[in-house]
């Protein structure tokens, strides 16, 4: 799915790190704090920090230093692993100052080496607040403004504050574990089913039809042309009205992205093994894949695989999306947080920006 992965930060680190583990992929990591890396277990020639003690949380200042030392830079990614790759994983923590703060650095310098490039952003949760939040939005305005367009990059704008309550929390340094295995388990079942007979033991390869090539999937992933979002649905028997708002509300994205722009997705449905005398069985899986097309209102390129899996207990619905355009909810959200920090900058009170009565 992808042959490199750079973390930036500590948060895009640690989940550049599960997604490095969890593909089996070279991985490399950027800070402007070495105390971030403490608990990284990778070797020290994986590491780039330009020891700056951190950033205050300062975007701008981290850019700058990231700009400062450009030549360090190159040299460090100078490596066969990256020479060679093509597809190239990008993670962020948005809202801090280091990850953010290489960010466009990075991307200028990835693009400009004609890699493709598939960015991961997190949005804060909701009880974080200033400036994390203005910062983390500010920096997706830039973005949006430089790299959503056709033939740039492909974005996966992750929910943090959804991904906490799905795949919950843990204590202290491991608070993201859950999240960070949960955001790349979503990721790696499209990738398993490039690979079906590896997994024949549970997966019925033969009753699975049309098994996703790698190149769909990557396809879909680096569609270059806008957002991208992995929606997980799980269902006993579903009404078509439940499978529609499961499609809308399952998003890892904030939920502001327009489902009916989708230029190309892929759909994986896992069925239960007991349900495979069921004559009512593929009259469902035609109904799910109807309801997805109403959901994306046009029919994009699509791909479909199903399979019948003894693990399974409930029907398994994964969606893969991309090319989608922002809804209005995004620039609401830039919008508050530009107002937020101009209230900062004059000292006025500040509310907790509120990014949940934005979605
Ligand atoms: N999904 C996920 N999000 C994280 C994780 N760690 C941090 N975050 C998010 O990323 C945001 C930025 O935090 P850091 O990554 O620590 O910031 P940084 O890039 O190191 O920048 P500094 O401000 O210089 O420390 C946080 O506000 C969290 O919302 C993680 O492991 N997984
Ligand atoms: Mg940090």
């Amino acid at each position: 799915m992808f042959d490199f992965v750079i973390g930036l930060g500590q948060g895009g680190g640690r989940l550049a790190q599960s997604f490095g583990k969890g593909f089996d992929v070279p991985t490399v990591y950027m800070n402007l704090a070495g105390v971030d890396f403490t608990h990284l277990d990778t070797d020290k020639k994986n590491i780039l920090v330009f020891e700056e003690g951190g950033t205050g949380r300062n975007p701008e200042f981290g850019e700058k230093m990231v700009r400062n030392r450009f030549g360090d830079l190159d040299k460090f990614l100078t490596r066969s692993s990256f020479d060679d790759s093509k597809y190239v994983l990008v993670c962020i923590g948005g809202g801090g100052g280091a990850g953010t703060g290489f960010m466009f650095p990075l991307l200028e310098y990835l693009t400009g080496k004609q890699k493709e490039v598939f960015l991961i952003f997190t949005l804060p949760e909701d009880r974080e607040g200033i400036p994390t939040k203005p910062n983390a939005l500010m920096a997706l305005d830039k973005l949006i403004a430089r790299y959503i367009q056709p033939e740039k990059i492909s974005i996966l704008l992750i929910d943090n504050e959804y991904c906490v309550k799905r795949y919950g929390n843990g204590e202290g340094f491991d608070y993201w574990g859950a999240v960070n295995r949960g955001i790349v388990a979503a990721l790696k079942r499209f990738w398993l089913l490039t690979e079906i007979d590896r997994f024949a033991s549970f997966i019925d390869v033969a009753s699975g039809y049309k098994a996703l090539d790698k190149n769909d999937v990557r396809r879909v992933l680096f569609s270059r042309s806008g957002y991208s979002d992995v929606r997980q649905l799980s269902f006993d028997a579903p009404t078509e009205e439940m499978l529609l708002r499961g499609i809308r509300d399952s998003s890892l994205v904030f939920g502001s992205l327009d489902i009916r722009t989708a230029k190309r997705y892929v759909v994986s449905i896992g069925i239960p093994e007991s349900w495979k005398q069921d004559v009512r069985t593929l009259a469902f899986v035609e109904h799910i894949l109807q309801s997805i097309s109403k959901a994306t209102k046009h029919t994009p390129d699509t791909l479909r695989c199903s399979y019948f899996n003894k693990k399974l207990t409930a029907l398994q619905v994964h969606i893969l999306i991309s090319g989608m355009a922002r809804g209005k909810g995004i620039d609401r959200m830039i919008q508050s947080a530009e107002q937020d920090q101009l209230r900062l900058e004059a000292k006025d009170p500040v509310d907790r920006l509120n990014i949940k009565k934005m979605r």
